[in-house]
Protein backbone atom coordinates (compact mmCIF):
# COMPACT_ATOMS: atom_id res chain seq x y z
CA UNK A 1 0.00 0.00 0.00
CA UNK A 2 0.80 3.35 -0.84
CA UNK A 3 2.27 5.85 2.27
CA UNK A 4 -0.86 8.77 2.23
CA UNK A 5 0.30 11.99 3.13
CA UNK A 6 -0.07 13.19 7.13
CA UNK A 7 -3.62 13.29 7.76
CA UNK A 8 -5.22 11.92 4.25
CA UNK A 9 -7.19 9.20 3.71
CA UNK A 10 -7.98 6.95 0.60
CA UNK A 11 -10.91 8.07 -1.32
CA UNK A 12 -12.51 5.16 -3.66
CA UNK A 13 -14.29 8.30 -5.53
CA UNK A 14 -13.17 11.29 -7.40
CA UNK A 15 -15.86 13.90 -6.63
CA UNK A 16 -16.69 16.91 -7.92
CA UNK A 17 -15.29 19.19 -5.21
CA UNK A 18 -14.90 22.88 -3.52
CA UNK A 19 -16.77 25.55 -1.58
CA UNK A 20 -20.16 24.84 -1.63
CA UNK A 21 -20.55 28.47 -2.73
CA UNK A 22 -18.93 27.09 -6.37
CA UNK A 23 -21.43 24.09 -6.17
CA UNK A 24 -24.31 26.38 -8.58
CA UNK A 25 -21.55 27.95 -10.32
CA UNK A 26 -20.39 26.60 -13.98
CA UNK A 27 -18.57 27.44 -16.86
CA UNK A 28 -19.58 28.82 -19.73
CA UNK A 29 -16.90 28.22 -22.12
CA UNK A 30 -16.22 24.21 -21.95
CA UNK A 31 -14.98 23.21 -25.42
CA UNK A 32 -12.24 26.59 -26.03
CA UNK A 33 -9.26 27.21 -24.09
CA UNK A 34 -9.09 30.77 -23.87
CA UNK A 35 -7.34 32.33 -21.15
CA UNK A 36 -6.13 36.02 -20.33
CA UNK A 37 -2.88 36.83 -19.20
CA UNK A 38 -1.84 39.43 -17.14
CA UNK A 39 0.00 41.32 -14.24
CA UNK A 40 3.52 43.00 -14.48
CA UNK A 41 3.72 42.20 -17.95
CA UNK A 42 1.69 43.51 -21.31
CA UNK A 43 -1.94 42.03 -21.47
CA UNK A 44 -2.23 39.07 -23.71
CA UNK A 45 -4.53 36.15 -24.90
CA UNK A 46 -4.08 32.43 -24.99
CA UNK A 47 -5.77 30.10 -27.39
CA UNK A 48 -4.21 27.66 -29.65
CA UNK A 49 -0.42 28.68 -28.47
CA UNK A 50 -1.03 25.77 -26.50
CA UNK A 51 -0.22 23.10 -29.16
CA UNK A 52 2.53 24.48 -29.66
CA UNK A 53 4.09 22.67 -26.58
CA UNK A 54 4.96 19.26 -25.56
CA UNK A 55 2.13 17.05 -24.51
CA UNK A 56 2.46 15.04 -21.27
CA UNK A 57 0.85 12.42 -19.55
CA UNK A 58 0.90 12.12 -15.46
CA UNK A 59 0.13 9.85 -12.97
CA UNK A 60 -0.53 11.13 -9.83
CA UNK A 61 -2.47 11.41 -6.35
CA UNK A 62 -4.90 14.30 -5.75
CA UNK A 63 -5.34 14.98 -2.28
CA UNK A 64 -8.10 17.71 -1.23
CA UNK A 65 -7.37 19.47 2.60
CA UNK A 66 -10.41 18.23 3.87
CA UNK A 67 -8.76 14.92 3.83
CA UNK A 68 -9.78 12.72 1.29
CA UNK A 69 -6.89 11.68 -1.40
CA UNK A 70 -8.02 10.08 -5.13
CA UNK A 71 -4.89 8.14 -5.93
CA UNK A 72 -3.45 7.67 -9.32
CA UNK A 73 -5.27 9.78 -11.26
CA UNK A 74 -4.45 9.63 -14.93
CA UNK A 75 -3.61 13.32 -16.46
CA UNK A 76 -3.11 14.66 -19.54
CA UNK A 77 -1.91 18.25 -20.74
CA UNK A 78 1.01 20.56 -20.56
CA UNK A 79 3.76 21.23 -17.93
CA UNK A 80 3.47 24.72 -16.36
CA UNK A 81 6.92 24.80 -16.38
CA UNK A 82 7.15 24.48 -20.54
CA UNK A 83 3.84 26.92 -20.49
CA UNK A 84 6.05 29.61 -18.58
CA UNK A 85 9.12 29.50 -20.18
CA UNK A 86 7.91 29.18 -23.86
CA UNK A 87 4.77 31.76 -23.77
CA UNK A 88 5.29 33.73 -20.73
CA UNK A 89 8.89 34.09 -20.52
CA UNK A 90 9.49 35.85 -23.70
CA UNK A 91 7.37 38.85 -22.77
CA UNK A 92 8.64 39.29 -19.11
CA UNK A 93 10.45 42.20 -18.59
CA UNK A 94 10.91 41.89 -14.62
CA UNK A 95 11.57 39.20 -12.07
CA UNK A 96 8.58 37.17 -11.78
CA UNK A 97 7.92 35.84 -8.04
CA UNK A 98 4.23 35.26 -7.72
CA UNK A 99 0.97 33.73 -9.96
CA UNK A 100 -2.55 34.52 -9.30
CA UNK A 101 -5.45 32.47 -11.25
CA UNK A 102 -8.83 33.09 -12.02
CA UNK A 103 -12.02 30.81 -13.10
CA UNK A 104 -14.79 30.88 -14.54
CA UNK A 105 -17.00 30.01 -11.80
CA UNK A 106 -15.50 33.39 -10.09
CA UNK A 107 -12.73 30.90 -8.20
CA UNK A 108 -9.43 32.69 -7.48
CA UNK A 109 -5.95 30.76 -6.22
CA UNK A 110 -2.24 31.50 -5.98
CA UNK A 111 0.96 30.27 -5.65
CA UNK A 112 4.28 31.37 -5.70
CA UNK A 113 5.99 30.95 -9.02
CA UNK A 114 8.73 28.25 -7.87
CA UNK A 115 5.94 25.95 -6.77
CA UNK A 116 4.65 26.04 -10.08
CA UNK A 117 7.59 25.37 -11.99
CA UNK A 118 8.00 21.84 -10.36
CA UNK A 119 7.90 19.21 -13.45
CA UNK A 120 4.89 18.16 -11.90
CA UNK A 121 2.67 20.67 -12.25
CA UNK A 122 0.36 20.72 -14.90
CA UNK A 123 -2.40 22.77 -16.81
CA UNK A 124 -4.00 19.49 -17.41
CA UNK A 125 -6.84 19.45 -20.26
CA UNK A 126 -7.51 15.51 -19.94
CA UNK A 127 -8.39 13.12 -17.08
CA UNK A 128 -8.52 9.13 -18.34
CA UNK A 129 -7.76 10.42 -22.03
CA UNK A 130 -10.57 12.11 -22.55
CA UNK A 131 -10.98 15.82 -22.32
CA UNK A 132 -12.35 17.44 -18.92
CA UNK A 133 -15.61 17.35 -18.35
CA UNK A 134 -17.48 20.38 -16.32
CA UNK A 135 -17.45 18.25 -13.34
CA UNK A 136 -13.07 18.28 -13.25
CA UNK A 137 -12.49 21.62 -14.49
CA UNK A 138 -13.27 21.74 -18.40
CA UNK A 139 -11.43 23.17 -20.43
CA UNK A 140 -8.55 23.43 -18.49
CA UNK A 141 -7.21 23.51 -15.01
CA UNK A 142 -4.12 23.22 -12.77
CA UNK A 143 -3.18 19.67 -11.39
CA UNK A 144 0.02 20.09 -8.57
CA UNK A 145 -0.29 17.10 -6.88
CA UNK A 146 2.24 18.37 -4.15
CA UNK A 147 -0.35 21.22 -3.32
CA UNK A 148 -3.93 20.83 -1.68
CA UNK A 149 -7.05 20.58 -3.85
CA UNK A 150 -7.58 24.23 -3.57
CA UNK A 151 -4.87 25.27 -5.28
CA UNK A 152 -5.66 23.14 -8.27
CA UNK A 153 -8.26 25.71 -9.68
CA UNK A 154 -10.51 24.53 -12.05
CA UNK A 155 -11.65 26.14 -15.44
CA UNK A 156 -9.07 29.28 -15.72
CA UNK A 157 -9.46 31.95 -17.76
CA UNK A 158 -6.99 34.27 -16.16
CA UNK A 159 -3.60 34.28 -15.16
CA UNK A 160 -1.24 36.98 -13.97
CA UNK A 161 2.09 37.28 -13.25
CA UNK A 162 3.42 39.39 -10.77
CA UNK A 163 6.95 40.59 -9.06
CA UNK A 164 5.51 40.91 -5.40
CA UNK A 165 2.88 38.40 -3.65
CA UNK A 166 0.06 40.01 -3.92
CA UNK A 167 -3.12 40.11 -2.17
CA UNK A 168 -5.61 37.87 -3.40
CA UNK A 169 -9.70 38.24 -2.11
CA UNK A 170 -10.51 34.56 -2.15
CA UNK A 171 -13.92 32.78 -1.60
CA UNK A 172 -11.84 31.04 1.16
CA UNK A 173 -11.59 32.63 4.93
CA UNK A 174 -8.70 34.10 4.69
CA UNK A 175 -7.21 31.89 7.41
CA UNK A 176 -8.33 29.01 5.27
CA UNK A 177 -5.75 29.32 2.67
CA UNK A 178 -2.14 28.84 3.42
CA UNK A 179 -0.24 31.12 0.25
CA UNK A 180 1.76 27.29 -0.42
CA UNK A 181 -0.63 24.54 0.96
CA UNK A 182 1.96 21.66 0.80
CA UNK A 183 0.43 18.67 1.34
CA UNK A 184 3.75 17.03 2.77
CA UNK A 185 4.07 19.46 4.77
CA UNK A 186 0.43 19.44 6.11
CA UNK A 187 0.09 23.23 5.48
CA UNK A 188 -4.10 22.87 5.72
CA UNK A 189 -4.06 26.42 6.74
CA UNK A 190 -2.42 29.76 7.46
CA UNK A 191 -3.14 29.94 10.73
CA UNK A 192 -4.09 27.60 13.88
CA UNK A 193 -2.74 24.08 14.37
CA UNK A 194 -3.47 22.06 11.41
CA UNK A 195 -4.15 18.47 13.03
CA UNK A 196 -7.71 20.48 14.12
CA UNK A 197 -8.28 21.16 10.72
CA UNK A 198 -8.32 17.25 9.92
CA UNK A 199 -11.41 16.81 12.70
CA UNK A 200 -13.16 19.80 11.31
CA UNK A 201 -12.93 19.01 7.69
CA UNK A 202 -13.65 15.60 7.79
CA UNK A 203 -17.11 16.56 9.09
CA UNK A 204 -17.83 18.24 5.92
CA UNK A 205 -16.93 15.96 3.21
CA UNK A 206 -20.06 14.07 2.78
CA UNK A 207 -22.40 17.07 3.01
CA UNK A 208 -20.10 18.84 0.12
CA UNK A 209 -20.12 15.84 -2.31
CA UNK A 210 -23.94 15.88 -1.53
CA UNK A 211 -24.41 19.68 -2.78
CA UNK A 212 -21.98 19.19 -5.45
CA UNK A 213 -23.58 16.76 -7.11
CA UNK A 214 -26.95 17.83 -7.11
CA UNK A 215 -26.06 21.19 -8.32
CA UNK A 216 -23.97 19.41 -11.05
CA UNK A 217 -27.16 17.12 -11.67
CA UNK A 218 -29.73 20.14 -11.79
CA UNK A 219 -27.69 21.75 -14.35
CA UNK A 220 -27.66 18.70 -16.48
CA UNK A 221 -31.02 18.68 -16.46
CA UNK A 222 -31.47 22.56 -17.50
CA UNK A 223 -28.91 21.86 -20.25
CA UNK A 224 -30.79 18.79 -21.74
CA UNK A 225 -34.14 20.36 -21.67
CA UNK A 226 -32.23 23.37 -23.96
CA UNK A 227 -31.52 21.20 -26.45
N1 LIG B 1 -12.74 26.88 -10.38
C1 LIG B 1 -12.69 26.15 -9.26
N2 LIG B 1 -11.60 25.42 -9.00
C2 LIG B 1 -11.53 24.67 -7.89
C3 LIG B 1 -12.57 24.65 -6.94
C4 LIG B 1 -13.73 25.41 -7.25
O1 LIG B 1 -14.73 25.46 -6.50
N3 LIG B 1 -13.75 26.14 -8.41
N4 LIG B 1 -12.45 23.90 -5.78
C5 LIG B 1 -11.10 23.46 -5.37
C6 LIG B 1 -11.09 22.38 -4.38
S1 LIG B 1 -11.30 22.81 -2.75
C7 LIG B 1 -10.81 21.08 -4.72
S2 LIG B 1 -10.64 19.86 -3.56
C8 LIG B 1 -10.65 20.69 -6.13
C9 LIG B 1 -11.60 19.56 -6.47
O2 LIG B 1 -11.38 19.12 -7.78
P1 LIG B 1 -12.41 18.13 -8.44
O3 LIG B 1 -13.77 18.81 -8.43
O4 LIG B 1 -11.90 17.84 -9.80
O5 LIG B 1 -12.45 16.91 -7.57
O6 LIG B 1 -10.88 21.76 -7.01
C10 LIG B 1 -10.33 22.97 -6.59
N5 LIG B 1 -10.40 23.93 -7.67
MO1 LIG C 1 -10.63 20.84 -1.47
Amino acid sequence: MKNLPPGQKESAIFPRFGLTQYANRFPKEIDKVRISIGGDLEAFEITEDLNLLPRTNQVSDFHCVTTWSKLNLNWSGYKFNDFYNTLILPKVSQEISFVVFKAQDGYKTSLPLIDLMQQNVLLADQLDNQPLTLAHGAPIRIVAPDHYGYKNIKHINHIAFYTEKQRVKKGLLNFMDHPRARVAYEERVSKGPNIIFRWLYKFTIKNTIKTFEKSAAAYRAKLQAKK
